[in-house]
């Protein structure tokens, strides 16, 4: 689908064509996201919000196109509610600072999963180390569905926020958020989602969800590395104090007190990487031509041959096996280690990664040191899958 766009795709990798299947830790920049990265610094560079020459006005306006795209993308109620950030890590770590510091006290209750991503655990252990917190953890079951009825066990007067990942980076489940959502609701708690798997493979509605906060990158959906996006209800953010102090986010500086700027300026401090955000945009365009819709039906079929090549490997375990899953396969045979596999396979140009995955929970639970993670994307093909599975049968042949 659309391999055309994406000139990267075309070239060997020691003498092999490149099989690019790491598009769970970044996807590739379709031409249109690089020619706007291009124009933008050839024709409008400058900084935002701060000049009244034309260059900077055009520069802030552009901008705030932007921030209306992406409001339409994941249909936010108001354009204020979007805030850009340098990423998923980024807008986590906002909230957990900025919500932490306003509303958390000692005893208080985080809970996340137990597949989350680092990005959705440490920046709570911060605050639980800080404030006195506590976490706890919905744990998930062997298929790597999470296990909704300890969920309820866990909720109690003491939680003041639930974070889980919309689709897991390493097991592909994608997690049922809009019931968590409810159930967390029925208890008047709010909840974050790390969608930074999720936005570029399924339609996000953050008000059909019903999410407090909706946290994503960029680079995983077809957009430059440095930027990303965290979306926060309006009533949450206004009450919020700001995550960073600088320009841009306050109203008055006087040495006896600061007032700070309204949304979405107040979570903004300093100067956006304004040009990456001239990227998403485009990046948003180019997936909404496609259709979020198409995009997953053919991500889906691509994981269901993956699946069905890959299990016919004798000793192939596959991690996450749930009902719902992305366009992820998370994989081992017997005991070898996974960076041995993605060692040879390398060498055969299928880029794949391997390790925990910065899920280390994950492998825990499994007792295991890591897996070989192939994750699909728009311009993947079946081909490819099948250079996947030749390059996995020769690697085990060699390691066995
Ligand atoms: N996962 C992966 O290979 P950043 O690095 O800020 O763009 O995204 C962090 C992050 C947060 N949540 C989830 C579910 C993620 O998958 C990631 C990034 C990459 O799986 C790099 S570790």
């Amino acid at each position: 689908m659309n391999r055309e766009d994406f000139s990267i795709l075309n070239q060997q990798i020691y003498k092999r064509p490149l099989v690019y299947l790491d598009n769970a830790a970044t996807t590739q920049k379709p031409q249109v996201v690089i020619d706007a990265l291009n124009n933008y610094y050839t024709q409008i560079n400058s900084n935002i919000h701060r000049g009244v020459h034309y260059l900077s006005q055009k520069a802030t306006d552009e901008f705030e196109i932007a921030r209306e795209t992406v409001r339409q993308f994941i249909n936010a109620k108001h354009h204020y509610e979007v805030i850009f950030t340098r990423g998923a890590t980024d807008s986590i770590n906002l909230v957990a600072s900025s919500f932490g510091r306003t509303f958390l006290h000692e005893g208080d209750e985080i809970l996340i999963s137990e597949m989350e991503h680092h990005a959705n655990i440490v920046p709570w252990q911060f605050l639980c180390e800080e404030r006195g917190c506590i976490l706890k953890v919905i744990p998930f079951d062997d298929n790597g569905e999470l296990i909704l009825d300890k969920l309820n066990e866990l909720l109690t007067p003491k939680t003041k926020i639930v974070a889980v990942s919309h689709v897991s980076n390493t097991l592909g489940t994608i997690n049922p958020v809009k019931k968590v959502i409810e159930m967390a609701h029925q208890h008047h708690i709010p909840v974050l989602i790390d969608g930074a798997q999720a936005v570029s493979h399924c339609k996000v509605d953050v008000q059909d969800l019903d999410c407090d906060f909706y946290c994503f990158s960029g680079h995983k959906m077809y957009a430059p590395m440095g930027i990303g996006v965290m979306y926060g209800k309006e009533e949450w953010l206004n009450q919020m104090k700001p995550y960073q102090g600088g320009g841009e986010m306050i109203k008055q500086v006087t040495f006896a007190k600061t007032t700070y700027n309204d949304l979405p300026f107040k979570f903004e401090a300093g100067t956006p990487s304004v040009g990456d955000v001239m990227g998403l945009r485009v990046a948003i365009d180019y997936i909404n031509h496609i259709g979020i819709e198409n995009i997953a039906n053919y991500e889906h079929e691509l994981l269901s041959y993956a699946t069905e090549r890959l299990s016919s490997i004798q000793g192939l375990k596959i991690y996450g096996t749930s009902a719902q899953k992305a366009a992820i396969i998370s994989f081992n045979i017997g005991n070898i280690h996974p960076s041995d596999i993605g060692t040879i396979i390398d060498k055969l140009g299928i880029a794949v990664r391997t390790g925990h995955h910065c899920t280390q929970p994950i492998m825990d639970h499994f007792g295991i040191p890591g897996t070989v993670r192939a994750s699909f994307a728009l311009y993947n093909t079946k081909e490819e899958i099948d250079s996947l599975y030749e390059a996995v049968v020769r690697a085990k042949m060699m390691l066995e």
